[in-house]
């Protein structure tokens, strides 16, 4: 790699000025593509996941298709749970399930110590395999799930509609849920970190369900241990991203958090975050993903919004909202990724605009 190029997509996390607006998709390796689907008919999740060079090769599959400006590796928020100790099984187009959930404090003393390093070795070979291949001005990016969405997981078995045992242990049984959330915080930062050792350059933590807190409850049992996240991972020198969905009306709180980008979901107005967030954090978002099903009109029409909005400022990276639909129509896609590079932020070639706050 050249070490003089710094990707597009590294500099809007750092609010430096680029020439274009940087954009990659949610979930973009993965089912709305014919060659992905081909490639998971003949393996399983868990196949894919423990062999680097097929995970390299579902990692690059959108990008021989799309001038994306970063590459997100392959790979899925829950298996490193199965380093402490959890069963995780991924069926064929069903939610994937933990067959031993950690309910108790006994349950959560028991879960093991885990090197992601040794754990999740694929994941690493498979993140420098794709660092060999990629351009120098397309990033590469890693993830993680962020410590509530995972303890959801952990607690429920698998995904949910209200979060109830995920609640009962917050207000039931704190210590339990103290510990578990230390647990997962230190599994999280260890995986980053790896991560970015293994040449990731941008890192992004997944907290889906965070919407399901109250601002209160956010503040008192996530946001603690999400800021230790963030605070551990200042010395790797990698830009980080949080992103969360239905959690629009806690920007103030989110505004707290020391991570570089923010990344908001279709339901918040991307002015009004502009507004409310401090300069100090980039943004990333926020088309809804459903826009890609619409005429070309109107997906075009919608995507000029957005951008008009995020490119006000530097500090932007165009997204979805969340994650890209399963059958979401390629040649959709390929058409949005023409707007956005087509298009000419007002703050090109300008200095970081001033704090507003
Ligand atoms: O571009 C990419 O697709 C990168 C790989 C990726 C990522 C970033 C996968 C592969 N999963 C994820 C993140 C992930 N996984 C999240 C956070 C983002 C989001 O909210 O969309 C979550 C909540 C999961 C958990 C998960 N794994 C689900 C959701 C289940 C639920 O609770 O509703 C599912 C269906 C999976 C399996 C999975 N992970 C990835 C893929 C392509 C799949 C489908 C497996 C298949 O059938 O091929």
């Amino acid at each position: 790699m050249n070490p003089a190029v710094v990707p597009t997509l590294v500099a809007a996390c750092r609010r430096q000025p680029v020439e274009r607006v940087p954009i990659w998709l949610m979930r973009q390796a993965g089912r709305y593509l014919p060659e992905y689907r081909e490639l998971r008919s003949r393996y399983g999740m868990l196949d894919i996941l423990g062999s680097a060079e097929l995970a390299a090769r579902v990692t690059l599959q959108p990008l021989r298709r799309f001038d994306f400006d970063g590459a997100i590796i392959f790979a899925d928020i829950l298996p490193p749970l199965i380093g402490i100790g959890l069963e995780l099984s991924f069926g064929n187009g069903t939610s994937p399930r933990i067959h031993n959930p950690i309910r108790t404090a006994r349950e959560v003393a028991a879960l093991r110590a885990s090197d992601p390093r040794h754990d999740l070795a694929p994941t690493m070979d498979a993140l420098r395999m794709v660092r060999a291949e990629l351009p120098p001005r397309v990033a590469l990016i890693g993830f993680s799930g962020a410590p509530f969405t995972l303890a959801t997981y952990a607690i429920e078995g698998g995904t949910s509609r209200q979060f109830t045992l995920t609640k009962r242990m917050m207000f039931e049984q704190p210590a339990a849920w103290h510990a578990l959330m230390e647990r997962l915080t230190r599994l999280v930062t260890d995986y980053l970190i790896a991560q970015a050792e293994a040449g990731a350059q941008v890192l992004q933590v997944f907290d889906s369900w965070a919407g399901v807190l109250s601002t209160d409850d956010y503040r008192a049992h996530v946001l603690p241990f999400l800021r230790q996240v963030c605070v551990d991972l200042q010395p790797a020198g990698v830009p980080l991203i949080y992103f969360s969905t239905g959690t629009g009306t806690m920007l103030e709180t989110l505004a707290d958090l020391p991570c570089d980008v923010l990344s908001v979901d279709w339901r918040v107005d991307l002015a009004a975050a502009r507004r409310l967030l401090p300069a100090r954090m980039a943004i990333q978002g926020n088309l809804e993903p459903a826009l890609l099903f619409a005429p070309a009109e109107l997906l075009e029409a919608r995507a000029r919004t957005v951008l008009r909005a995020g490119a006000a400022a530097s500090g932007y990276i165009f997204n979805l909202g969340h994650g890209i639909l399963p059958q979401t129509p390629p040649e959709a896609v390929a058409r949005l990724v023409d707007l956005v590079h087509g298009y000419r932020p007002a703050a090109a070639g300008n200095a970081p605009q001033a704090a507003s706050r």
